[in-house]
């Protein structure tokens, strides 16, 4: 089965070469990708003695990547950009992504690694390695990082296997073709020292039982629509926790005959409308949250759509599902 990873453009590899000092920065409101991505490349950097900064807006909302917090900047300072760093982007499909501490960094070479399937490409020719068939940008970190011929140690495999197993849903949404590709890399951070069944348990053991008894009031309360290939579910805005909608996913797309499950989340700049589709569904949830002015994979995807109500985004959920199933 062929690699479902090109290779990463020389230019890319050259650029960090090159440098001397480095930003890493991912997307606002991160998710365990985008921070074990951060984490991962930021310690290839230093093995290959570069200075580095790691920089995230936040918020650290999930409780799977709170602890994470302290590690990352949410400013450059100005000493700092005054050596003229590399700036390499992950996990980020648009410029807005990196949100407001990328302003001062518009200027800066920079590097984009991301595997999302809908966006804009910001960096400048030869300078992007973008891989939507890859089920984590940390995954492509790692393929960096054997490209510059750094030695894989236990605390970036750690890193590398946080990312893919959190993108991954811990390999449920993996293909055939995608599982050929990864896994032999997998067997590589486990021979590292990486235990599946102690990251599996940190980052699942110590939930509060209010935020299970929302989970289980957002699916106590969900609407099946269009015969029930669609669910929308509503997440009140007295349910902060951002980690409800993984349980909330993961129960629904089980239902017979769903295609698709919508989560619209009531927040305080609008409604933010997270996009799950089955595997075999045939629904790409990306182009449809695009179609929102926002974006993601094929199989999951986020918006946020500012000054509408609930009632209105879900009709318009409804009108836009009902042209396609
Ligand atoms: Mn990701």
């Amino acid at each position: 089965m062929a690699s479902i990873f090109p290779p990463c453009d020389d230019r890319i590899l050259e650029a960090i070469k090159k440098a001397s000092s480095v930003v890493v920065i991912a997307h606002r409101n991160p998710d365990g990708d985008a921070l074990y991505s951060s984490l991962a490349m930021e310690r290839i950097l230093q093995h290959l003695g570069k200075e580095t900064l790691l920089l995230n807006e936040g918020p650290f909302l999930r409780d799977d990547i709170k602890h994470l917090e302290s590690r990352f900047r949410k400013e450059a300072d100005d000493s700092f950009l005054s050596k003229n760093p590399l700036v390499v982007v992950v996990d980020c499909s648009t410029p807005d992504r990196p949100g407001e501490p990328f302003r001062k960094l518009e200027n800066l070479k920079r590097v984009i690694i991301d595997h999302h399937s809908s966006g804009t490409p910001f960096a400048d020719e030869g300078m992007s390695y973008i891989v939507p068939a890859s089920p984590s940008t940390t995954m492509l970190v790692d393929i960096v990082r054997e490209e510059l011929d750094v030695p894989l140690d236990k605390e970036t495999a750690g890193f590398l296997y946080r990312g893919f197993a959190t993108d991954t849903g811990f390999y449920h949404f993996l293909s055939a073709e995608a599982a050929a590709s990864c896994l032999p890399r997998v067997a590589s951070f486990t021979a590292a020292g990486v235990s599946p069944y102690e990251i599996y348990d940190e980052m699942h053991d110590g939930r509060k039982l209010s935020d299970i008894k929302d989970t289980a009031s957002i699916i106590l309360n969900s609407e099946p629509v269009l015969n029930g290939a669609l669910i929308i579910c509503h997440q009140e805005a007295t349910m902060m926790n951002a980690r409800l909608s993984d349980g909330v996913y993961a129960s629904l797309l089980e239902t017979e005959g769903v295609k698709a499950v919508v989560l619209i989340k009531e927040r305080e700049c609008g409604m933010e409308i997270g996009f799950r589709s089955k595997n075999n569904s045939g629904i790409d949830v990306g182009k449809i949250a695009a179609g929102f002015g926002g974006g993601g994979h094929a199989k999951a995807a986020g918006a946020t759509i500012q000054g509408i109500t609930f009632e209105e985004a879900r009709s318009l959920i409804i009108a836009r599902f009902e042209e396609i199933i």
